[in-house]
C-alpha cells in the first residue's frame, strides 16, 4: 500500500503520545504542565542512560516544543516532542 511506511510511523507516534499522556498527565487536564513534562524528559534520558536535564537545558527544550508559549504541552506539541527524540 503506498505510504504505508509513513502511516505506520505516525501510528507509532500517536501510540507514544497516548502512552505519555496516560502516564504523565496526572491531573488528567489533557495537557502536560511544565513539571509533568520535566518527568517525561528525565525518564526518557534515564532510559537512554543519559544524565538528567539541567534546569537550563530543560527550559530551552521546553520553550522549543511549546510553540504557542502557553507553558503547557498539548497533544499536538507532544507529537512534535516525540518525533524529535
Ligand atoms: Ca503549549
Amino acid at each position: 500500500m503506498p505510504g504505508s511506511a509513513l502511516g505506520w510511523a505516525d501510528e507509532m507516534v500517536i501510540d507514544k503520545v497516548d502512552e505519555i499522556f496516560k502516564k504523565y498527565d496526572v491531573d488528567g487536564s489533557g495537557v502536560l504542565e511544565k513539571r509533568e513534562c520535566l518527568n517525561v524528559i528525565n525518564d526518557i534520558l534515564t532510559q537512554k542512560g543519559l544524565p538528567r536535564a539541567s534546569a537550563a537545558q530543560f527550559n530551552r527544550y521546553f520553550a522549543e516544543v511549546d510553540t504557542n508559549g502557553d507553558c503547557v504541552l498539548s497533544r499536538e506539541e507532544m507529537t512534535k516532542f516525540v518525533t524529535k527524540f
